[in-house]
């Protein structure tokens, strides 16, 4: 089933307004700095596709690649009070936390220097030093524990908000909607993201839920819904912004629905015979880091040579990442005994 961009422009009618921000007047240094983390991410994201490929990694592996601007500008939101929690497809939401490139690249070797000491592996990011509560494997399963997350802020008067982030897949998930109930019955601070990226693996959306209009389908938890085009990073920051805002201020939960794509397969072991090449081509030419590109340009924020530079700058810290990654010591074997919850 293809997600066409005739769909896309019907559900953008479909977004009620949502106290929308002005993110494309941004500052330009701040444009910059998010154009770079964006970068980072795919940068990553290639270079552990590649290595994963020379059987240097293993283990389940999501990429992420085309779906930077709904981590990158949703998590440049917050603020260190904040929380984030997300499915198996982690790296970019940790590395737009701020968990360095070396910390996440270690963790893919599975080495003590990973962030999760090279014990969790690439579904199972985590640094709590920066609020970033995974990294997790079981489809919706993390999503009821956005709503603890959300209790304790609430009744610690930590005056944060908690992103969760989950796929299309994770809606037909029971733990899902009993999270969503629970979260507006208690007023929780939570804003739930349901990246939609058209796919569960190789079924898409319309084939797994009898209500593909996701956003829809919150609707009857009474709180805020709205879909966005999850690759505007604009678009994705106007709406969310308001929607922390309220979170924040009010508890009022809220519930996105970011219509997105997956550039590569669902996992590394993905023949991908579910899309042609044609669909996949049509949403790489609405690439998110080449459209916010195209808006520095044309604003002046910035010259092409200083992308440019941004880029190989990028590069060049992900390929330190590999070294520092090869170079450093497997977790000890008394490290099988630490770390464990009995
Ligand atoms: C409870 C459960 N059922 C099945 C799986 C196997 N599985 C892993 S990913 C996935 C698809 C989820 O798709 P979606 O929520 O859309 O996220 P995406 O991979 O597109 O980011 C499935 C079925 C699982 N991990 N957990
Ligand atoms: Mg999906």
């Amino acid at each position: 089933m293809k997600t066409s961009a005739a769909k896309l422009a019907a559900s953008r009618a479909a977004r009620p307004p949502a106290d929308p921000g002005r993110s494309s007047d941004l500052p330009g240094p701040k444009l910059l700095e998010i154009y770079r983390t964006m970068v980072r991410l795919r940068k990553f994201e290639e270079r552990c596709y590649q290595v994963y490929l020379q059987r240097k990694i293993g283990g389940f592996c999501h990429i992420y690649s085309g779906q930077e601007a709904v981590a990158v500008g949703m998590i440049s939101l917050l603020g260190p009070q904040d929380y984030v929690i997300t499915a198996y497809r982690d790296h970019g939401q940790a590395l737009a936390r701020g968990l360095s490139v070396k910390a996440c690249m270690a963790e893919l070797y599975g080495k003590a220097t990973g962030c999760s000491r090279g014990k969790g592996g690439s579904m199972h990011f985590f640094d709590t030093s920066v609020r970033f509560m995974g990294g997790h494997g079981i489809v919706g399963a993390h999503v009821p524990l956005a709503c603890g997350i959300g209790w304790a802020i609430k009744h610690q008067d930590q005056k944060g908000v908690c992103l969760c982030f989950f796929g299309d897949g994770a809606m037909n998930q029971g733990a899902v909607h009993e999270a969503l109930n629970l979260a507006s019955l208690y007023k929780l601070p939570v804003v739930f993201v349901c990246e939609n990226n058209g796919y569960a693996m190789g079924t898409a959306v319309a084939r797994g839920a009898a209500e593909e209009n996701i956003y829809l389908r919150a609707n009857s938890y009474k709180m805020p819904t709205c879909r966005v085009d999850g690759n505007n990073l604009f678009e994705v920051m106007d709406v969310t912004g308001g929607l922390i805002r309220r979170a924040r201020e009010e508890f009022q939960p809220s519930f996105v629905e970011a219509v997105t794509y997956r550039f590569r397969g669902h996992s590394m072991s993905d023949p991908g015979s579910y899309r042609t090449r044609e669909e996949v081509d049509a949403h790489k030419a609405r690439d998110p880091i080449a459209q916010v590109a195209q808006h520095i340009l044309k604003q002046k924020h910035a010259a092409s040579g200083d992308l440019d530079e941004i880029d190989a700058e990028e590069s060049a810290s992900v390929e330190e990442s590999v070294k520092f990654a090869e170079e450093s010591p497997p977790p000890s074997p008394d490290a099988l005994y630490e770390d464990i919850y009995a």
